[in-house]
């Protein structure tokens, strides 16, 4: 039995979390905070972690190849193994350039602090790039990678909507509404899966903050 640990407001809990809903494995959720989690499994704190019959892992895109490549049926990455780098390239970009670019504005518009102006600005210069760099890579036909889905879709599916957040809060614009990001998110939205998560994560996040105001 596969045990995901960490918690569902967290998005790169939910990208693993939604590709063992896709594949229709059997998992349990052990709740684990930050600064709560188990170093044993996790050696920086960073959520998620699985514990597997083997051990635990952590790093979600790890955690998300193991379980592929463990539970190949449905397929989340194509055979072909150059159709299977593109689908990996798409999840390494959204990682490094977008979510880790956005993510310095997280303070600003998730926590009540606030960020530079020069962050401000960095952060402008790198997504405007970023993004369209992303969109020379992206198909959204209709799935991110192309024409099924995959683990690059459980990525996107919780990436995605950060920057669009992130970028609307601090600079009054979505910067992925130049791309069919919006269009996509919505057919995505239509997955039970993906509905299921999402309800997870509001009923964590609302735990999450009823924590913090104590
Ligand atoms: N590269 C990691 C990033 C995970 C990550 O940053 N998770 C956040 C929660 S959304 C976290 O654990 N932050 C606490 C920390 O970095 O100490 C992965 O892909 O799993």
């Amino acid at each position: 039995m596969l045990t995901l640990c960490g918690f569902a407001a967290s998005n790169y809990y939910n990208k693993v979390k939604l590709a063992l809903l896709e594949k229709g494995l059997p998992f349990t959720e052990e709740l684990a905070w930050v600064g709560e989690t188990d170093r044993s499994a996790t050696p920086l704190g960073k959520v998620p972690y699985l514990r597997t019959p083997q051990g635990p892992l952590s790093e979600s895109t790890v955690i998300a190849d193991y379980i592929e490549a463990a539970h190949p049926q449905p397929a989340l990455l194509p055979a072909d193994p150059f159709a299977a780098a593109k689908v990996r390239e798409l999840i390494q970009f959204m990682e490094l350039y977008l979510e880790m670019v956005a993510r310095k504005l997280y303070p600003q518009v998730f926590f009540g602090a606030s960020v530079s102006e020069s962050t401000r600005t960095q952060v402008d210069e790198q997504l405007r790039k970023n993004i369209a760099a992303f969109g020379q890579l992206a198909k959204f036909s209709p799935y991110v990678a192309g024409d099924s889905f995959t683990l690059a879709d459980c990525a996107a599916i919780v990436h995605l909507p950060q920057v669009s957040a992130v970028t609307r809060a601090i600079y009054g614009r979505d910067y992925l509404a130049d791309l069919p990001v919006p269009a996509y998110l919505a057919r995505m939205a239509e997955r039970p899966q993906v509905q299921r998560m999402k309800a997870d994560r509001k009923t964590n996040a609302a735990a999450m903050q009823a924590r913090q105001s104590h």
